[in-house]
């Protein structure tokens, strides 16, 4: 969709009402809100998992029994590349619909772009991180956390309390979520209104039960993806379009 068709879309106007009358709005996001930054998604024909190996990198058994060297050299390369990747206009949309009505964002994103946008911004948005975050490590014996400015993964690197194994604290295959960002992304959930999908192909769980859980009990969903998903059958409203390029278009008294 261009910025012209966006503007005189009826179901984006209607997106926009529903927003800016929504009492507790929640957004459920996935990587298609940081394609535009140059974050490749998972899947899909550009996604990282057209390289073979990636798919093995997102899971615990290869850490535990695999190629964990290889595991590691692609989490110290993705480190880095954060480095160079800043929040595109739909990080800032979301971060400005914060504002706008104080929403959750459940993010199942490790890049941490959608909290730089709302920092720059100056909006208090809650950002509960379903799959955890590259920037910090953990131990994967005893958990400690470590922050991952600190840690080279091409070194072996060693927990400092128990000479474990570090590793970047994000979720893979095989592990579950942390209590606290589940139980309360499930809370939001049960509560909003209004539950606001970008960018998630919502093929992952239990991530994926959370806007299931949102539908349930009666939210309005608002779907924004280029492509038709696994969760466009709960949308009550489908904006089939780039995330960063209809999300500011749904901020009141913008676009
Ligand atoms: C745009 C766009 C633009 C493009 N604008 N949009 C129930 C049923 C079946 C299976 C299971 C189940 N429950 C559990 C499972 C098993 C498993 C699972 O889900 N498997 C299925 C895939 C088959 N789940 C797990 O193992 C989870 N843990 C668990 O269940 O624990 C139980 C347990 C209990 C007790 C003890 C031990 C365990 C853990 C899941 C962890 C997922 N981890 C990853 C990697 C994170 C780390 C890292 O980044 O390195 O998380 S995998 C990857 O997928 C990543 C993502 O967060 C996640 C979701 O992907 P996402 O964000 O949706 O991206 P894509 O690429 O799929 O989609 C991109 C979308 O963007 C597309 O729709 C595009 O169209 C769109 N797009 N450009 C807007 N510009
Ligand atoms: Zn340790």
């Amino acid at each position: 969709m261009s910025d012209t068709n966006v503007i005189s879309d009826p179901e984006v106007q209607r997106a926009r009402e529903v927003l800016a009358n929504a009492r507790r709005p929640f957004a459920f996001i996935g990587a298609g809100l940081s394609a535009a930054s140059g974050i490749p998604t998972f899947r899909g024909p550009k996604g990282a998992y057209s390289d073979p190996a990636i798919v093995d990198w997102v899971h615990v058994e290869t850490f535990e029994t695999g190629d964990r060297a290889g595991m590691l050299r692609w989490y110290e390369e993705r480190k880095d590349d954060l480095k160079k990747v800043w929040p595109n206009p739909g990080h800032y949309a979301l971060a400005r619909l914060g504002i706008q009505n104080s929403m959750s964002v459940a993010t199942q994103n490790v890049d941490g772009l959608v909290e730089q946008a709302a920092l720059e911004e100056g909006a208090m948005v809650e950002v509960l991180h379903l799959h955890g975050t590259l920037s910090e490590a953990r131990c994967h014996n005893c958990r400690a956390v470590y922050p991952a400015s600190r840690v080279d993964y091409n070194d072996s690197p060693k927990c400092r309390m128990c000479d474990g194994p570090l590793r970047p604290n994000v979720v893979w295959f095989g592990e579950e979520l942390p209590h606290h960002a589940w139980e309360d992304a499930m809370i939001a959930a049960v509560h909003c209104d209004v539950c606001l999908l970008v960018g998630t192909s919502g093929l992952v769980y239990p991530a994926a039960q959370i806007p299931e859980s949102a539908k349930e009990r009666g939210a309005t969903v608002i779907e924004v993806n280029p492509a038709e998903t696994a969760l466009s059958e709960l949308a009550d409203i489908r904006l089939v379009g780039k995330a960063e390029t209809i999300l500011p278009f749904l901020v009141a008294d913008e676009g």
